[in-house]
């Protein structure tokens, strides 16, 4: 039998506050692969555990308070990031967004280039419907996976980001590095998973929800290719060796992280992606 982890139950309930059938929630949870006895064990625990009470919101959850992110109580304008000391350029309040001059040196940014060179294809995106893989033409840029730890780079830079955000090395994914030729672009997107599709409970059996998001810079492009935040107007610009970290404390667009690749206009973007999950990624 499957076990019923928080995140379906949570599923379920939004589903049913959204005012969705059993029947036709039976119907998603199947073609994401649930088996039928799974299934009607966790709507079963859920009818149980919601009778007589009012089934919550996911969007009005409390937020989470244990989050990733420096610490910038005392305004800071450098950090000890273990082994490098990293600059704080620009601030944030809501959404949390914190920029990084200094964060990688340019050997670092060439040596992951170098080695994701060879393995990169087409990007693909998590298909949260299915909780399978998809080409998306929201995000037209190529890109590859590392393993967490997977070589020497990688290995200084996991910890080097885990000092920096305070968020142990092992609830990070693997570095993913995108490459953006000219006129490619990641239209404005979420990093959460959203929790409405019934692919989600499958992929937050992998470590939780993303929290956090640490978009680091390789390669600037001559033109174009800033990660915008349109809710806020703010553009950052890819400069080699910066970075751009922001968190999000629910699954919901009230966070306001709305956020996006702008087109690379002329010459090559490339980035190194590594998101914060809630607990250890497996
Ligand atoms: O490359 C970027 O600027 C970018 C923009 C939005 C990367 C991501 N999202 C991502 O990797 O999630
Ligand atoms: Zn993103």
């Amino acid at each position: 039998m499957q076990p019923i982890s928080p995140e379906l139950r949570e599923w379920i309930v939004a589903q049913l506050a959204a005012g969705h059938s059993v029947p036709a929630l039976r119907q998603s949870m199947h073609a994401a692969g649930w088996r039928d006895d799974a299934t009607d064990a966790a709507l079963a625990e859920v009818e149980r555990a919601t009778r007589g009470g009012n089934a919550a919101d996911p969007a009005d959850a409390p937020a989470r308070t244990d989050m990733p992110g420096p610490r910038l109580e005392n305004s800071p304008l450098y950090l000890d990031a273990g082994d490098r000391r990293v600059q704080v350029v620009q601030t944030v309040k809501h959404p949390r967004i914190v920029v990084f001059a200094n964060l990688l040196s340019a050997e670092e940014c060439e040596a992951l280039i170098a080695a994701a060179r060879q393995r990169l294809s087409r990007s693909l995106t998590v298909e949260t419907k299915t909780g399978g893989e998809t080409l998306n033409v929201d995000r037209t840029s190529d890109g590859m996976f590392f393993e967490r730890g997977e070589n020497e780079v990688v290995r200084r830079i996991e910890a080097r980001i885990a000092t920096l955000l305070n968020w142990p090395l092992d609830f990070g994914e693997g570095l993913q590095i995108l490459r953006y030729s000219p006129g490619a672009q990641y239209r404005p997107h979420y990093d959460y998973f959203d929790p409405k599709e019934p692919g989600t409970p499958t992929i937050l059996r992998r470590g939780g929800q993303r929290v956090g998001t640490l978009v680091m810079y390789l390669q600037e492009p001559e033109q174009g290719g800033a990660t915008t935040f349109p809710d806020i107007g703010l553009e950052v610009a890819p400069v080699r060796g910066s970075a751009v970290f922001f968190s999000y404390d629910r699954a919901d667009p009230a966070t306001r992280t709305l956020h996006g690749g702008a087109p690379v206009l002329a010459g090559e973007k490339w980035v190194a992606t590594k998101w914060l999950r809630e607990r250890t990624f497996t």
